[in-house]
């Protein structure tokens, strides 16, 4: 007796707009653009479009600002283009999940310029505090580095953000603020989407009186960021005054749950939620932005690749514990997975090799992906195997977090920019950003005009054209892969056993997974070093999937980020 869902056996394939495909040459990827690579989804074997805000937007933060939830951004196209787009995508069985991001607006939102005039009607819509224009009202500082709190002129009061100063945090105290956004959330859901993704929704909720947070001098407490006292009363009217009649995808963007407070969101109606564990693992113990390394002599006479591992250097057993948590943490509940996003930098690059491996490390996290028993979700350029891009001038960076926290390092440690460039590199969210490499033509056939944000070098090798043509590419794995995740059901629905890494075998990552008399054992050697396993697998079913050639298949040794699937079904 499965408790079956369709989100569950689907896969989510989350497309960043801005940077996927530009129909009209402006530089900046488009609705238009989305449509013409309609087939190339379904090719692929995707079944959800996950698609990052598209709303009219200033662009502080790339969309996640909205000046105006029910209008389409002018660079983006028009409402009919989104129609046109939605209309594809269900013709040929795919469903769309749009983002919802109402812990914040833009400054540029109607609400919050009424906001500003206490007398506008709105004087409740936001965050305001009164007080000295030099004292900020707590000590929080914004996701994005800075302070969370700025001084408005015009209301002569200061406003809070947890993130960009361009993005006002609502008030969901007030009642009419939560009835503008159900509405408006109603809206969407008559045009016919399949789900939202419900960006930083663990923050709405904010405690009572905004008391200052514990911080020391290198860190900072950010828990009374997230998941505050009000939030699963609000999560539970959201659900009742919007979704709750719908069959949708609810995917929760929670900051700072862990598996106990995910069940309160899943009570509440959201069917999966978004964690970071697994991300930390790279990041040592200071942090994303960790100042640790910043000025010391370590980065002044490193080479850049050693740099990059330092940076992305990760225990295997740190990334199992990570899933392992959430996989039992969560019970009977539902997780989903991601490798990538638009907040991350490109997978290969951080979890595998982006040089000499690009194609085995691609394809190894593939299959750790898209076998794991929560419904996983590919981010655009993955499935081709893209990777982190230089950043060799800070005129370069668009990404507003990376911008912040280079000037926070910058000022903090008088040091040239070079000195920060491999941070840039491998934390920026930039690294996702970078057009969608389709071709070897100019600016890899992204645009014809003026890309808004660099175009890796790396494009006349890295393309959708050459995946495509070539049966041997990390495309060509994916798409098998995930037919191969439809046809099985042992894959979504199994459980799952860890069996390695151990001791002995501290590089290579497997786990069984069961149902009923079906059983498959997944393996992969997670480095650049071959390892020999000898019979520590007790592998005796048949390799049916892997990215070496199989006639290598029954030795007990495997080669350099191999990953192979074994069925020992009965
Ligand atoms: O991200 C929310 C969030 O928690 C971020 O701090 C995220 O962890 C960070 O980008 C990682 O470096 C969401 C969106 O995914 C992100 O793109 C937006 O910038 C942010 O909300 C504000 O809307």
């Amino acid at each position: 007796d499965i408790d079956r869902e369709w989100w569950k056996e689907a896969v989510v394939y989350q497309i960043y707009p801005r940077s996927f495909a530009d129909s009209d040459g402006d530089g900046i990827g488009d609705l238009r653009g989305v449509h013409e690579r309609v087939d190339y989804l379904d090719e692929l074997g995707v079944d959800v479009v996950w698609l990052c805000p598209v709303y009219d937007s200033p662009n502080a933060d790339m969309g996640y600002d909205i000046r105006d939830y029910r209008a389409i951004m002018d660079e983006m196209g028009t409402m009919a283009d989104w129609e046109r787009l939605r209309d594809a995508l269900h013709d040929r069985g795919m469903r769309i999940v749009m983002d919802l991001v109402v812990n914040h607006t833009s400054d540029e939102h109607a609400w919050f310029r009424e906001s500003r005039d206490p007398s506008g009607g709105r004087d409740d819509w936001y965050i305001w505090r009164d007080g000295d224009p030099t004292e900020p009202p707590n000590n929080w500082i914004s996701l994005f580095g800075g302070p969370a709190w700025t001084y408005d002129e015009a209301r002569g009061a200061w406003y809070l953000h947890l993130f960009d100063e361009k993005q006002p945090d609502l008030n969901w105290e007030n009642p009419a603020v939560r009835e503008a956004v159900y509405d408006m959330m109603n809206f969407w859901l008559e045009k016919g989407i399949d789900g939202f993704r419900m960006d930083a929704i663990s923050c709405i909720s904010k405690p009572d009186g905004l008391p200052d947070a514990d911080a020391g001098d290198d860190w900072f407490d950010m828990d009374l960021y997230f998941n505050g006292p009000r939030i699963h009363e609000f999560m539970r009217e959201m659900a009742a005054e919007t979704y709750g009649d719908y069959d949708v995808l609810l995917i929760g963007e929670t900051p700072g749950a862990d598996p106990e407070e995910a069940k309160k969101y899943y009570e509440d109606g959201v069917d999966v939620v978004v964690h970071f564990d697994h991300m930390d693992v790279t990041y040592g113990p200071g942090g994303k932005w960790s100042p640790d390394y910043v000025g010391t002599e370590a980065l002044a006479t490193t080479d850049d690749a050693d740099l990059d591992a330092m940076l992305n250097e990760m225990d295997l057993a740190d990334l199992q514990e990570a899933i392992r948590y959430w996989d039992e943490g969560v019970g009977d509940w539902w997780n989903c997975l991601y490798m990538g996003s638009h907040d991350q930098t490109r997978l290969v690059s951080r979890f595998g090799d982006d040089d000499e491996y690009r194609r085995e490390s691609g394809k190894l996290l593939a299959t750790f992906l898209l076998t794991q028993q929560a419904t996983p979700f590919l981010y655009q350029g993955d499935e081709i195997g893209m990777t982190n891009a230089d950043w060799d001038s800070p005129e370069d960076i668009r990404d507003v977090e990376a911008r912040g926290q280079v000037d926070r390092l910058l000022s903090e440690h008088g040091v040239p920019y070079e000195t920060v460039a491999p941070f840039v590199r491998n934390r920026s969210r930039d690294n996702a950003r970078t057009p969608m490499q389709w071709d070897d033509s100019e600016h890899a056939g992204f645009t014809d005009g003026d890309p808004w944000i660099q175009v890796n070098d790396d494009y006349p090798l890295v393309n959708a054209d050459r995946a495509v043509a070539d049966s041997d590419s990390v495309y060509h794995y994916y798409r098998d892969l995930i037919a191969l995740r439809e046809a099985r059901d042992v894959l979504v629905y199994g459980e799952t056993e860890y069996v390695l890494p151990d001791e002995s075998h501290p590089d290579v990552w497997a786990h069984r997974r069961t149902l009923g008399s079906a059983s498959m054992l997944v393996v992969l050697n997670w480095q650049r070093e071959r390892e020999r396993l000898g019979d520590v697998l007790d592998a005796d079913g048949r390799v049916v999937f892997g990215n070496y050639d199989d006639r290598n298949a029954s030795a007990t040794t495997l080669a350099p980020y191999e990953a192979r699937i074994y069925d020992r079904s009965r």
